[in-house]
C-alpha cells in the first residue's frame, strides 16, 4: 500500500518544531525544514526513490533524513517524530499552538523557567517572569500572553455561517479600494468545508495593495495584526479567527488562486502532473522545467484557473471537489455536472407555530412563495418529540384542514404554489415512525429522523434505522447521524450500509442545510452516485429568516457532494415527488 505523501511535508517540518522545543540547535532543526520543503518539490516523484541512497542524492537529505524517509515511505511514520511526541510532555507541545510564540522561545522559557504546562505559561506571563528573560521583555510577554488568551477563548475551527459572514465583512471592507482588480475568498471556505480554519483571502491588483494591506490590518475587528508584509499580511479578529490576505499582480492571480484555494492534496496531485508535463506549478505560475528547475524566463502562464488547468490537460475542477476524494475523477474527465442554486423548485423540511417554528404556516408558505420556490413540504414535529410541541394525530388532521384551505386560495389567486402535507416523524428507539400506519399514509411525504436516545450501540442503532427506512411511508431520513459539528459527534451507524439500503428503497436521505448539521457529510457523496442515492437540499427552517440556509449552505454542500439536479427531490416540480 503506497503512503500518503500529501502529509509528508508538514510531519517534516513538525519534527522541526519539535527539536527546536526540546532544546536541538537550529541547524539540526533546520535540516528538517529544509527537507520539507525539498520534498513538497517532489511531490509524487518521491516514490521513485526507493532506497536511502537515492534519497541521499536529493539537496540537503543526508544519512539520517534518507533512512527517516526510506522508513516514511514504507510505514507512513516518522522514527524520529515518534520519538519526540513520546518524550516531551505533551502540554508543552501544545506551546506551539500559541501564535506568535515559537518553538525557541518556547524552549527557552520552558528550560530556564523549568514549566511545562498551559497555567503555569500564563501564570509566569502575568507576574512578570517571561517579560524578565533576556530576548522577552515586557511587550512580547503581554503579546504572548494576549495570544494564549485568544487561543483559549476561539475554537480552532468554526462554522460555515461564521465563516461566510466574516468573509462577507471583509469583502464589504476591502472591495472599493483603490487598486483593486478582483478580490476571492480562497482556501477551505472557497472548497465549502463544513467547517473552516481560518479565512484566506486573495486579491488580484494593478499595484502593491498598499491600499488592501493597510484597511485589513487597521479594520477595527482585528485584534493583532501578525504579519504586515508587502504582498501578505496576516490577521486575528476579535470573532475569534485568523484572517489571511495575499496580494497578488494579474498575470500571477490564476496559479495563485489554484494554490491559495487547495487542498493541499490537489495541490500536489497538480504539480505531479506539471511535472509529468515538463513543467512545474507554484504559487506564481506554470513554467518550463530546464534541468530540474524553473525557467522562470518563459512563464507558461494563462489568463484563468480553466486555462491553466486546460494546460495541465485536466478539465477544469470546482473547488468544491478540489479534494483528494475527488483526484480520480480529475484524472479520468469525469468532473459531473453540480447542483446549482437556481435549480431549487421548492422547499422540502421546515416547521411551523404548529410545532416548534417561530412563524405560522401561512407565513411561511408566503416567504417561500416571495423567494421564488413553487412550493412547501412542511415538516412539523411528531407526537413524540414533546419538547418541540409535537403533532398529536388530532393537531395533523387540523394542520391538513388548513392546509387544505391555503392551497384553495393559492389556487384562487392563480398562484402556482401548494403546500405539502409532511411531517418529521421521530424514529422511536425501536425503528418504529411516531403514528399508526392509518395516519402516517395520509402525508404526501414522511421525513424520519432521530432526535432522542442517541448513545444506543451500533447494532440496535443500525437495526432501528434501518427499520425505519424501509417503513414503506418512509420518504426521506432527516440529519441522519444527528451529529452537531464541533459539539457532538453522530450517532453510531454504518453509513455505506444505510446509503445503499437507502438507495434501494427509493428513500432519500437529506443535506440539512443547519449550519451545525450539514449532513449527509459530502463524503459520502461518490458512493451515493455509485448507487444512485437521492437527496433534497432541506433548510429544516424554524422561522422564515432560515429559508434562505438552502442555498447559502445546502447548495455548497450538495455540490461538495457531487449532486446534480437529477438526484435532487426539491429540483424536481412538486407533481414528480414522493410517487414511489
Ligand atoms: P483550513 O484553514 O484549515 O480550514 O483549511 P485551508 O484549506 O484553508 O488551509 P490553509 O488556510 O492552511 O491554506 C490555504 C490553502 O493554501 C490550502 O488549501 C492549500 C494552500 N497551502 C497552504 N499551505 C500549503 C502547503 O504547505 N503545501 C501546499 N501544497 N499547499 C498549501
Ligand atoms: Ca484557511
Ligand atoms: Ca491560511
Ligand atoms: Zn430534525
Amino acid at each position: 500500500m503506497p503512503q500518503d505523501l500529501s502529509s509528508l511535508p508538514d510531519l517534516l517540518s513538525r519534527t522541526a518544531d519539535l527539536l527546536r522545543l526540546s532544546g536541538a540547535n537550529d541547524f539540526k532543526a533546520g535540516a528538517w525544514n529544509k527537507a520539507a520543503a525539498i520534498v513538497e518539490q517532489e511531490g509524487d516523484a518521491l516514490r521513485l526513490r526507493d532506497s536511502e541512497k537515492a534519497l541521499q542524492e536529493l539537496p540537503g537529505i543526508g544519512k539520517s533524513l534518507a533512512s527517516e524517509l526510506h522508513h516514511f515511505l514504507s510505514t507512513g511514520t516518522l522514527p524520529q517524530l515518534d520519538c519526540l511526541e513520546k518524550t516531551l510532555p505533551a502540554e508543552l507541545i501544545s506551546w506551539l499552538d500559541i501564535s506568535g510564540l515559537g518553538p525557541k522561545r518556547a524552549a527557552k522559557i520552558h528550560k530556564t523557567l523549568e514549566i511545562d504546562s498551559i497555567a503555569e505559561l500564563k501564570n509566569a506571563l502575568e507576574d512578570g517572569r517571561v517579560a524578565a528573560l533576556p530576548g522577552f521583555g515586557k511587550k512580547s510577554a503581554h503579546k504572548i500572553l494576549n495570544a494564549l488568551t485568544w487561543m483559549e477563548g476561539s475554537g480552532e475551527r468554526c462554522l460555515l455561517d461564521e465563516a461566510q459572514g466574516l468573509a462577507q465583512q471583509v469583502t464589504d471592507l476591502l472591495s472599493n479600494l483603490p487598486g483593486l482588480i478582483r478580490l476571492e475568498c480562497a482556501g477551505s471556505l472557497r472548497r465549502s468545508r463544513e467547517s473552516i480554519g481560518d479565512l484566506d483571502f486573495l486579491a488580484c491588483v494593478s499595484d502593491q495593495g498598499e491600499a488592501l494591506h493597510q484597511a485589513f490590518c487597521e479594520w477595527e475587528d482585528v485584534v493583532e495584526v501578525l504579519v504586515r508584509g508587502e504582498t501578505k499580511s496576516s490577521v486575528r479578529v476579535k470573532q475569534g479567527r485568523q484572517l489571511d490576505l495575499r496580494t497578488v499582480n494579474e498575470t500571477a492571480f490564476p496559479a495563485a488562486l489554484i494554490y491559495f484555494t487547495g487542498s493541499k492534496e490537489h495541490n500536489v496531485f497538480l504539480r505531479g502532473r506539471a511535472r509529468e508535463k515538463g513543467l512545474t506549478l507554484n504559487e506564481y505560475g506554470l513554467y518550463p522545467l530546464v534541468d530540474g528547475e524553473a525557467d522562470r524566463e518563459h512563464p507558461q502562464n494563462a489568463p484563468s484557473e480553466a486555462a491553466l488547468y486546460q494546460k495541465l490537460d485536466l478539465p477544469f475542477t470546482p473547488p468544491e471537489l478540489r479534494e483528494a476524494l475527488y483526484q480520480s475523477w480529475v484524472e479520468a474527465d469525469t468532473i459531473p455536472e453540480l447542483v446549482e442554486a437556481n435549480d431549487l423548485q421548492g422547499v422540502l423540511h421546515a416547521h411551523s407555530t404548529w410545532s416548534d417554528g417561530k412563524n405560522t404556516l401561512q407565513d411561511m408558505a408566503e416567504a417561500c412563495l416571495n423567494l421564488g420556490y413553487h412550493y412547501l413540504g412542511i415538516t412539523d414535529h411528531s407526537q413524540s418529540a414533546f419538547y418541540a410541541n409535537g403533532l398529536k394525530p388530532q393537531a395533523v388532521e387540523a394542520q391538513w384542514k388548513e392546509i387544505d384551505e391555503l392551497n384553495q386560495r393559492f389556487k384562487d389567486e392563480g398562484k402556482d404554489f401548494i403546500i405539502l402535507k409532511g411531517i418529521e416523524s421521530d424514529i422511536r428507539a425501536d425503528g418504529n415512525l411516531d403514528y399508526e400506519d392509518d395516519l402516517l399514509s395520509g402525508f404526501d411525504f414522511v421525513i424520519a429522523s432521530i432526535h432522542g436516545q442517541m448513545d444506543m450501540e451500533a447494532e440496535a442503532m443500525q437495526a432501528r434505522m434501518e427499520k425505519a427506512i424501509r417503513h414503506p411511508a418512509c420518504s426521506i431520513v432527516g440529519h441522519p447521524t444527528a451529529r452537531l459539528l464541533l459539539q457532538r459527534p453522530g450517532v453510531k451507524l454504518d453509513m455505506e450500509a444505510i446509503i445503499r439500503l437507502a438507495a434501494t428503497q427509493s428513500v432519500a436521505i437529506e443535506i440539512n442545510a443547519a449550519p451545525p448539521r450539514l449532513e449527509l457529510d459530502w463524503r459520502w457523496g461518490k458512493l451515493a452516485k455509485e448507487v444512485g442515492l437521492q437527496t433534497a437540499i432541506c433548510p429544516d427552517a424554524h422561522a422564515v429568516n432560515q429559508l434562505t440556509r438552502m442555498t447559502q449552505y445546502g447548495v455548497p454542500m450538495a455540490r461538495k457532494a457531487a449532486f446534480d439536479a437529477s438526484r435532487i427531490l426539491n429540483c424536481q416540480a412538486a407533481q414528480n415527488l414522493f410517487i414511489k
